[in-house]
């Protein structure tokens, strides 16, 4: 356990080290426009999908806490991520970390007009990068597999890296680490049942794995884990070389290294989580509420 004082930093407002220089090779106005902030792990789960399948984009950074009117247009609720699609007259928007991810991987494969479209002999689109996030359209129970890991990052991996973080008292805190790690331990388990019923090699799981999209919605948190949570609660991740290959294959991928600022970026917009601060966020209320995250 660690028990750190508040020192009272906040969040930061621009990125750092790699993700600095990725962003500044995104300043063009693109036909997408991510709308984003440095620190926040629903981006930079889009943010590795578009480096990954090789969608250009343009990146606009905005505080989703003071609510920007530009922001408000293109997510109703004021949170990151979100894209306005500038193609459109006027523009249109897509929000939802989740939404936006299924999106794009549908986009980069059938969107004649992003640019990025070639059309091969069999008249079957493909793309420049020819990547994606999922297997095939013809093997659904090898895209199904990858979804119920999706959808266990979602539901249970995520509220238990926040109760986790949040928590204060001693006891919470060592019942807010067990319950994660039995989150991760769920995960491995559906990497595990994947690998026996498919032989897709979509994931980063295997070892000449591609990245899924489990992979990129989980990547912000098992990231996070390793400096945010070693951090402020003396985490360690479960041992395991299978595990630990996989977590080293994660952050190590180059779609996602190019999202990634330095460490002390997240240690300080992280300080509000790990002090529970009040009104930190709307995540962070719905964790104290009991209630589902926004
Ligand atoms: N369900 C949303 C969650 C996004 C989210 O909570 N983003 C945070 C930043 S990490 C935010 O915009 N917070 C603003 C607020 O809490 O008011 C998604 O998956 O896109």
């Amino acid at each position: 356990m660690s028990n750190k004082v508040d020192s009272g930093k906040t969040y930061h407002h621009k990125c750092t080290g790699e993700a600095l220089e990725t962003a500044d090779a995104h300043s063009a106005p693109k036909d997408i426009t991510l709308f984003g902030s440095c620190f926040c792990p629903f981006v930079q789960r889009v943010w590795t999908a578009l480096e990954f399948l090789g969608i250009d984009y343009k990146n606009y950074e905005v505080d989703p806490y003071k609510k920007p009117a530009d922001l408000l247009e293109v997510s109703p609720k004021g949170l990151v991520p979100a894209l306005r699609l500038e193609s459109y007259n006027p523009p249109r928007a897509v929000n939802e970390s989740t939404v936006i991810l299924d999106f794009l991987e549908e986009y980069v494969h059938t969107a004649p007009h992003v640019g990025i479209y070639v059309n091969n002999k069999s008249g079957l689109a493909s793309t420049t990068t020819g990547r994606s996030l999922l297997p095939p359209v013809s093997d659904p129970y090898a895209r199904a597999l990858i979804r119920l890991q999706a959808d266990h990052v979602n539901r249970a991996l995520i509220p238990a890296f926040y109760r986790y973080i949040q928590a204060q008292d001693e006891e919470k805190q060592i019942e807010g680490g067990r319950a994660y790690v039995e989150a991760i331990n769920g995960l491995l388990k559906l990497f595990q049942r994947a690998q026996a019923e498919s032989s897709s090699t979509c994931g980063l799981w295997h070892e000449e794995g591609s990245l899924s999209l489990a992979d990129v919605m989980v990547a912000p948190w098992v990231f996070r884990s390793t400096n945010v949570l070693v951090h402020y609660r003396g985490f360690a991740l479960p041992e395991g070389p299978q595990f630990r290959a996989y977590v080293a294959r994660l952050v190590k991928h180059p779609a996602f290294k190019r999202t990634c600022s330095t460490e002390e970026l997240y240690i300080d917009s992280y300080e509000r989580y790990a002090h529970n601060r009040p009104n930190t966020s709307q995540v962070a209320n719905a964790i104290n509420a009991g209630t589902a995250l926004p």
